[in-house]
């Protein structure tokens, strides 16, 4: 059987605060995600109104507009880029008629996401988030609504198509619930064990397609599927990785950020997000070769502030600087403790001067100090293997002589073997 693209219209409405441009660059977007989820757009329409219409969100006779451009192209779609009410769904199906469908960006989001997620927790977190936001507005129009999987925006993260029966959504949601809350406790006991280990930990995060998990298959032969599709990644990966110096990291590569990324989306996302919140440095990957990389910047970084992973230590990588970009960002990162770097992490340019950079960052507010340790007082060599950057061992007859780069903390526990303290407290 011949597989036939979904054919699908893509509307937008400008209000008195947006501009045109800014909604195109949306359309745009939507269209990429409608294409990730199987679609093909087949026209974009965009309504200049001061304000949405409660009952349609566009004018009634946008509406009729938009119904004779189904009926006369087979268009079976219509993906609204604003959010929608599960009435106002209703009613432009209702008028738009002969069996056309109409979703909003955030179910074609949480489409794509149930294509994608791999690991449970990843499929629960999208079964949940589609059970309370898709299933209320699911109307049983459209005539794929009866076949399995029902078509872009029905589609459920297992085999099944997403149920919309009342009583049994409501015992799904409780159960999902739970064994959410035990995964997400799990979750902690695995980041508590990973805290206690002393490895710091550094989050890969960014706009969505930026590169993040080709950049950490570069870095660790991770072996990610990175893919020029919107949400490639879902679930997070943690990768070990050893810096020149012989020092561990553990990197973390993320879900990819996008705008208008609602707030319930987030919330539902949370336990996953949490792995950029409890970093110890962001890497935040940038696809210069995208004329929007400036705006997809902006986006990222509020997000990160929402979810309260701003304000760490950070490594720009601006991504991709083998296309060659429009117009290459002024080098300078925007906070003192944070550093750039421009590479390609699809051939591997840069990648070397990344590794620096991330060294650096990890070593800012530390520095070498060499103690000296009695034999026999191997607490102490143990506490610098520990927690900090052991370089150089000198067993003498009978003291250890140990260079190592440490923070204030460890160097204030280890202060007794370390002739010249002084010194380094009038730092
Ligand atoms: N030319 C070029 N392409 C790259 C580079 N880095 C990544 N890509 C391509 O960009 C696309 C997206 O890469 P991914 O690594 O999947 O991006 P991601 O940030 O993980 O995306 P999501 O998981 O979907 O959020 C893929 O087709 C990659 O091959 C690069 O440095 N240069
Ligand atoms: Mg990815």
């Amino acid at each position: 059987m011949e597989y036939q693209a979904t054919k699908a219209i893509l509307a937008g409405i400008c209000t008195e605060d947006g501009s045109v441009s800014e909604i195109e660059k949306s359309l745009d977007e939507l269209e990429r995600l409608l294409e990730t989820a199987g679609g093909v757009c087949f026209a974009k329409l965009i309504q200049n109104k001061e304000r949405p219409d409660p009952r349609t969100l566009i004018g009634s006779g946008k509406v009729r507009e938009l119904a004779e451009l189904c009926h006369g192209n087979g268009v079976e779609l219509v993906v609204f880029d604003e959010e929608l009410s599960p009435s106002q769904i209703r009613n432009l199906e209702d008028e738009i008629g002969e069996d056309v469908r109409v979703i909003d960006r955030s179910i074609l989001i949480l489409d794509i996401f149930a294509l994608h997620a791999v690991s449970r927790e990843g499929k629960l977190q999208v079964e949940l988030a589609q059970l309370k936001y898709t299933a209320p507005r699911l109307t049983g129009h459209g005539k794929d609504m009866s076949r399995l999987g029902g078509g872009i925006g029905t589609r459920g993260p297992g085999e099944s198509k997403l149920e919309s029966d009342r009583r049994h959504m409501k015992h799904r949601i409780v159960a999902l619930e739970e064994e959410l809350r035990a995964l997400d406790k799990n979750r902690q006991t695995m980041r508590a064990a990973r805290d206690r280990s002393g490895i710091p930990k550094v989050a890969i995060v960014g706009y969505t397609n930026a590169g993040k998990s080709t950049l950490l298959n570069r870095l660790t032969d991770a072996g990610i599927l990175a893919e020029d599709k919107l949400f490639a990644t879902l679930d997070p990966t943690t990768r070990k990785f050893e810096l020149p110096t012989g020092e561990s990291l553990l990197l973390t590569d993320t879900v990819g950020f996008i705008r208008k990324l609602p707030h319930h989306l987030i919330k539902a996302f949370k336990s996953t997000l949490d792995e950029a919140v409890y970093a110890d440095v962001l890497m935040i990957v940038i696809d210069v070769s995208d004329p929007e990389y400036r705006a997809q910047l902006d986006v990222t970084e509020s997000l990160l502030e929402e979810l309260g992973a701003a304000g760490k230590p950070t490594l720009y990588v601006f991504n991709k600087c083998d296309l060659g970009a429009a117009e290459l960002p002024a080098v300078g990162a925007p906070a003192e403790h944070d550093l750039t770097v421009f590479v390609s992490a699809y051939t591997g340019q840069g990648i070397e001067l990344l590794t620096e950079k991330l060294q650096e960052i990890l070593h800012a507010g530390k520095y070498t100090v060499t103690f000296r340790i009695p034999n026999g007082e191997a607490g102490a060599l143990n506490l610098l293997y520990r927690e900090a950057t052991v370089e150089d061992v000198d067993y003498g007859a009978e003291v250890i002589s140990v260079t190592a780069v440490v923070d204030k903390k460890v160097h204030g526990m280890l202060k007794k073997y370390d002739p010249d303290w002084v010194e380094h407290t009038e730092d």
